[in-house]
């Protein structure tokens, strides 16, 4: 017995470029080898529980959109018969996995002691679900940036009565995450920011921020939690000015806390633009440092400017991203969730359905652009010949001697260096045979 929400909705199957069904696969093949792995082992797609079956479709101007059986979501009930839709929904897309906050899940009640009786209850719940369909959960998290409490921050609040709900918060959702066996748990610090320096000791929010992702690692260890832990940068939105700014900062945050080899990033498309960077910059940043742990696969408007979590649509974007992760070895503990929302107006069920058909063939071009190039390997070709240079042995001594040393060679061997192109519209075209 279905509960009925996505009738006449088939499931979705993979049909091939030509088919004219708009519930159709034309790219997402989820057994067609890539590289010498099944399609759907190396994209790892995850459905985003907060944007599919909590949002409800308000923006600043306007309330509801979004009329569903399961609204309001304050009662056991409800929250159970959003637990049956969502999984419908996974059995008609086959999507292997989820993410959830403890706040989408279970209905919001009040004080801690309840929410943590019906969290424990919705997570047995969907235990079941996921034992009698093989879906599988990517990662678990905290939402400490909706309800009043967390305003001034969550682990970088002011009161120590925050940082202690935080700590109770994120150890009730990490033990759900271990007994659903997910493979990540995740960290976005919406609120791990400030709106004034007026009102903000920045350095001591830094250090208890720190402190409390130790405190995280060490209940990792302590409950043999064996996925990973994962934090989210993002530079503002809902903060003026957040402390995980971009993967670079995170890198260094991480190093300065002594946390480089316990937690990797989760980079979301999105945010990279808010940065001023590209998804792929952000991707290279994180796996130069082996800090890449998985991707949320979200777009912005480009033109707002505003944290906009639309499905991807635009392959040679994705397909970059993909070339650097595939490049990074692919995903290990990660995959790719759609932390992405239908606009206000998408009030059709099967509007659900089609975004993340949509997104998931994107993704699947941009994958298979991606393998072609790493197979045609041009690029590679194009980085070898550029930095061809050191692999003289005069160049790679030139490391491991001093200033003076070098200096003295310049002169001696009268080095007068002779500019090459980067060539940078010839890989453009390159990439351009691909995408
Ligand atoms: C918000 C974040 C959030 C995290 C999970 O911008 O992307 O959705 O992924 O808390
Ligand atoms: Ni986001
Ligand atoms: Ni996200």
């Amino acid at each position: 017995m279905t509960s009925g929400f996505f009738e006449g909705i088939e499931k979705v199957r993979y049909e091939g470029v030509d088919s004219r069904n708009p519930l159709a696969f034309r790219h997402y093949d989820p057994d067609e080898m890539v590289l010498g792995k099944r399609m759907e082992d190396h994209l790892r797609f995850a459905v985003a529980w907060w944007h599919s079956f909590a949002w409800e479709g308000g923006d600043p101007f306007g309330g509801p959109t979004l009329v569903r059986p399961w609204h309001p979501q304050d009662d056991m009930g409800r929250a159970r018969m959003k637990a049956d839709v969502a999984f419908e929904m996974f059995e008609i897309l086959g999507q292997p996995y989820f993410c959830w906050h403890d706040a989408d899940i279970r209905p919001e009640q009040g004080s801690f002691a309840e929410n943590l009786r019906t969290l424990e209850e919705i997570t047995d719940y969907i235990g079941e679900k996921m034992q009698a369909s093989g879906t599988k959960l990517l990662w678990g998290t905290a939402n400490m940036f909706s309800h009043r409490c967390w305003m001034g921050g969550a682990s970088t609040n002011p009161d120590p009565d925050v940082f202690a709900f935080a700590a109770a918060t994120v150890k009730s959702c990490m033990d759900a995450t271990h007994k659903l066996g997910g493979e990540n748990y995740v960290l976005w610090g919406g609120r791990e920011g400030y709106e004034t320096l007026l009102n903000t000791d920045l350095g001591l929010e830094l250090d208890h921020m720190g402190r409390f992702l130790n405190m995280v690692v060490d209940y990792k260890h302590k409950i043999g939690f064996k996925g990973t832990i994962l934090v989210e940068p993002k530079p503002q939105e809902p903060s003026k000015h957040q402390y995980d700014y971009d993967a670079a900062t995170c890198i260094g945050f991480l190093r300065k806390y002594g946390l480089e080899d316990e937690v990797k990033l989760n980079l979301e498309q999105g945010h990279a633009i808010l940065a001023g960077h590209s998804f792929e910059h952000e991707i290279a940043v994180a796996a130069a440092e082996g800090m890449l742990g998985s991707i949320d696969m979200n777009r912005n408007d480009y033109q707002s400017g505003w944290d906009t979590d639309q499905f991807p649509n635009n392959v040679p974007e994705v397909a970059l991203a993909y070339y650097y992760i595939l490049k990074a070895g692919g995903f290990s503990t990660g995959g790719t969730n759609f932390d992405a929302k239908i606009r206000r107006q998408s009030i059709d069920p099967e509007d659900l359905v089609a975004a993340h058909v949509g997104g998931m063939d994107v993704c699947a071009r941009g994958l298979k652009a991606a393998a072609a190039m790493i197979e045609d390997g041009g690029l590679d070709a194009a980085l070898t010949d550029r930095y061809s240079g050191w692999d003289s042995p005069e160049a790679q001594s030139m490391l491991a001697s001093s200033l003076d040393e070098i200096a003295a060679r310049v002169l001696a061997e009268g080095i007068n260096p002779e500019p090459r192109s980067g060539r940078q519209e010839r890989l453009e075209n390159y990439v351009n045979r691909f995408v």
